[in-house]
């Protein structure tokens, strides 16, 4: 793997598998094809750029480009999405467009010109798990995806299956849980409460907070997709989770402790319609088949690590707070 093509290698989870790939496979060129919507910034890649690393601003729904684009490359990691739930329930036009149609596009050029795809996706297919069980989800879980955002994610994984069966895309998919670390957007939770309070604002939690997510450290994603690219069977998924279950209101708590706040200095608001309750992913396929394990698995020091790099970065998000806050306030949250 010498040509890689990122899509969405400008956003938070993309953006941390370019890094991952200069620092650790010399040799491995990337290009990086983005359309830098609100979530995407090329601030993120900024200091990558040069011979190893090149961004192409353009849309995955542009087939003429992603053609002309995938004809260089050895293989694609396809991260480009709308990525946010709450997002998709007030808008879901263009989650239909850049998830369903963009990755279309992609695998037919993948077919067309017999280069490696590897799709990735989100537990949230499965759709959730009761709040009181220790069940996980499985390969064998049937996809029950909940919002537009899952619908779409859960509609792109199949066509990858489809285009493997009846064209012979060289594809393998994965479905990873939570993300969390630097360059995350300040939309999503872990963030948005981490800024409230170094602006000054009120951390905002759904409804009661119970909701369970099972979180992963963005730099073990990153490793398990590098060792599905390169050792993952052709046609399989995989399943990336650290076993890391907590509810909102945990993680709430734990960001107000670590930035001392009282742990009561909260509001809760409007839940999301459609909540998932839990999320739990079973990745014994990915750690017995192809080795790998996740390292980051303190969570409470790599949540510590990520509030440093927000107190660290203002000028990275600070620009965009207002808008955001304004957005979620117009809804009840
Ligand atoms: P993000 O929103 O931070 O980044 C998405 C990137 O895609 C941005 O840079 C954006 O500019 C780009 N993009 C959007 N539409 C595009 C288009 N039409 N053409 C080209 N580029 C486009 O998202 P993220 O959180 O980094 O998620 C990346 C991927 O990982 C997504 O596919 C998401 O479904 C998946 N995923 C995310 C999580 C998570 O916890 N965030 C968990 C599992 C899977
Ligand atoms: O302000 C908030 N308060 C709150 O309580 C926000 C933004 C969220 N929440 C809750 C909703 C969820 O239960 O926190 C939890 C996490 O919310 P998000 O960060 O929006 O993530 P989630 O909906 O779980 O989806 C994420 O993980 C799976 C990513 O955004 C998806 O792209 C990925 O597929």
């Amino acid at each position: 793997m010498r040509e890689l093509l990122v899509t969405g290698g400008a956003g938070f989870i993309g953006s941390n598998f370019v890094r991952y790939v200069v620092n650790n496979h010399p040799g491995v060129r990337v290009t990086v094809l983005d359309k830098l919507t609100y979530a995407g910034n090329k601030e993120n890649i900024a200091d990558l750029l040069g011979e190893r690393v090149k961004l192409v601003v353009g849309d995955i729904c542009d087939k003429d480009l992603v053609d002309r684009l995938v004809a260089n490359a050895e293989a694609v990691v396809h991260y480009a999405a709308e990525s946010h739930n709450d997002n998709s329930l007030a808008d879901p036009e263009p989650f239909i467009q850049t998830n369903i149609v963009g990755t279309f596009n992609l695998i037919a050029a993948c077919a067309k010109f017999k280069v490696r795809f590897h799709q990735i996706s989100t537990d949230e297919v499965y759709g959730d798990l009761p709040l009181v069980t220790s069940e996980r989800f499985t390969l064998n879980s049937p996809y029950n995806p909940s919002s537009p955002y899952s619908a779409s994610k859960a509609s792109a994984d199949m066509l990858v299956r489809a285009w493997v069966r009846s064209f012979g895309l060289q594809a393998t998919i994965s479905n990873c849980s939570n993300n969390y670390g630097p360059y995350q957007h300040i939309e999503k939770f872990i963030p948005r409460q981490i800024t409230n309070i170094l602006c000054g604002r009120t951390p905002k939690l759904y409804g009661d907070g119970a909701n369970i997510r099972d979180w992963l450290y963005v730099e073990d994603h990153s490793r398990a997709v590098w060792k599905i690219l390169t050792a993952g069977r052709i046609g399989e998924t995989y399943l990336i989770s650290a076993n890391c279950e907590l509810s909102n209101l945990t993680v709430l708590k734990m960001i107000l402790k670590l930035l001392d706040q009282p742990l009561d200095s909260f509001e809760q608001v409007k839940d999301r319609p459609g909540h998932d309750l839990r999320y739990a992913l079973d990745s014994s396929k990915l750690q017995t088949e192809l080795g790998w394990k996740p390292q980051f698995t303190d969570f409470k020091r790599n949540l510590s690590k990520t509030i440093a790099w927000y107190q660290e970065h203002y000028q990275w998000w600070e620009g965009q707070k207002e808008m955001v806050e304004d957005e979620y306030f117009k809804r009840g949250q």
